[in-house]
């Protein structure tokens, strides 16, 4: 299904008087504060924000799944939802797949396809987390951390064929997410496994070319519950620290235990010049998945100024992060939920922006601490809507994007193109 243009000209120019009086006013509110609008404009709208081909389905429990049609059924079909999705928000230029659920058949043709909708691939996720009908070797007890060699190969060559995959892409980053751990105490030895671990992942990272990355994502527990090889950031910078400087950490939101600081681990990894990139997500107790800014927005918020602060710091040196999205659930229309994901995310982003460096770094060091709250809240608590729905308008983008696509019954017409029964493939 491609979104005809002129009805995205249509809404907003429906949408255009009221915008713009919200518009304006902000803007002299900003300008008053001495912010220059247009570099907030641009920045905001060069805020790309990459869509998993996984969250394109309903997501399920081990409960059960309620889907609700039309979803793709090919990879085709996901790369035509991210594209409607960057037609309506111009934010979404690119996709993370995960092989193999996404295996690209014929490379340049599904390149050509996501080139027709401005879009890139962006890293792609290996999975060993589960078996494959035709794999030789179970990953019951591990993929790059078993005991056996032959299951370790297995796993670090069935990552070797998802940078080749990669290659075909354009992609330029593998993310490795390992489920391998133990669940009970003394199943295995920590230092052993890590040990496993370090030397498969060598033996993957001597794949990677020159102008590739290698995440590694962290997880305290699930599958497993009693422990995981790489359950924490400072595990995961361990393995970084020791594979050099292709690899750099992966933040995924709901990979930490209740009340973690995470924006404090964002800063450490920044220092470090370690920092990857992102899953983002949102949750209440574990890895929830739900979408982003749902539940703790001001959370993200910390997290987007300590991005801000950390990217802008001529004394730091982190290269340029991938920004992707890790979230689905039941009971939202997927689509709807990843244009709710993308606006919160670009809304924690443009609020950072706002924070009063100098004001703050000034506080810091008086030790004024209600000043520096202050200073933080007041860009947290500024209705920047208008700014990214400028932003958008500036970008072709609809106004109001997820009214857009309720307005134009764009679910409906998926389910009439692809049937009340197509369920995306993969979790
Ligand atoms: C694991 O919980 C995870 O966050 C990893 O990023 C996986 O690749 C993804 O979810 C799969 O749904
Ligand atoms: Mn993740
Ligand atoms: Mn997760």
């Amino acid at each position: 299904m491609i979104l005809d243009k002129s009805l995205i000209d249509q809404h907003n120019e429906d949408k255009h008087a009221s915008h713009q009086r919200r518009f304006q006013a902000l803007a002299a509110v900003l300008s008053d504060e001495n912010q220059h609008v247009d570099a907030l404009l641009d920045k905001i709208a060069a805020f790309q924000v990459a869509i998993p081909s996984w969250a394109l389905g309903t997501g399920g429990t081990r409960f059960g799944r309620f889907a609700g049609g039309g979803e793709p059924r090919s990879l085709e079909e996901k790369i035509e939802d991210v594209g409607l999705l960057h037609t309506l928000n111009q934010s979404s230029g690119a996709i993370s797949l995960h092989i193999p659920w996404d295996i690209p058949q014929n490379p340049g043709d599904i390149k050509r396809l996501a080139a027709s909708f401005d879009l890139k691939f962006d890293a792609v996720n290996s999975n060993t987390f589960q078996d494959q009908e035709l794999q030789n070797f179970s990953y019951k007890y591990g993929s790059l951390s078993h005991t056996d060699r032959h299951v370790r190969d297995q796993a670090i060559t069935h990552n070797i064929e998802v940078i080749r995959h990669g290659i075909d892409l354009g992609s330029k980053a593998l993310t490795i997410w390992l489920s391998d751990g133990t669940d009970f105490p003394g199943q295995q030895n920590f230092r052993r496994s890590f040990e496993r671990t370090l030397d498969s992942f060598q033996q993957i990272y001597a794949e990677l070319p020159d102008d590739w990355k290698l995440f590694v994502e962290y997880k305290p527990y699930e599958p497993h519950f009693y422990s995981t090889v790489i359950s924490d950031w400072g595990t995961s910078l361990l393995f970084c620290q020791k594979l050099g400087q292709k690899a750099l950490g992966l933040v995924d939101l709901g990979h930490h235990l209740p009340n973690t600081n995470i924006e404090q681990i964002v800063s450490r990894f920044l220092m470090e010049g370690k920092l990857g990139g992102f899953h983002f997500n949102d949750s209440k107790y574990g890895d929830d998945d739900l979408t982003v800014g749902s539940i703790r927005p001001y959370q993200l918020f910390l997290i987007f100024n300590e991005l801000v602060e950390g990217m802008s710091s001529p004394e730091l040196s982190n290269p340029a992060l991938s920004w992707m999205i890790d979230a689905s659930h039941n009971v939202k229309d997927p689509l709807e939920d990843l244009l709710q994901s993308v606006e919160a995310i670009k809304t924690a982003y443009a609020q950072a922006l706002l924070v009063d460096r100098k004001a703050l770094e000034k506080a810091q060091e008086e030790n004024d601490t209600v000043l520096a709250q202050e200073i933080l809240q007041h860009a947290y608590k500024t209705d920047v809507r208008p700014l990214l729905a400028q932003s958008r308008l500036q970008s072709g983008a609809a106004l109001h994007p997820l009214a857009f696509y309720r307005e134009t019954k764009v679910r409906e017409e998926l389910v009439r193109h692809r049937g009340a029964k197509a369920f995306a493939t993969g979790l």
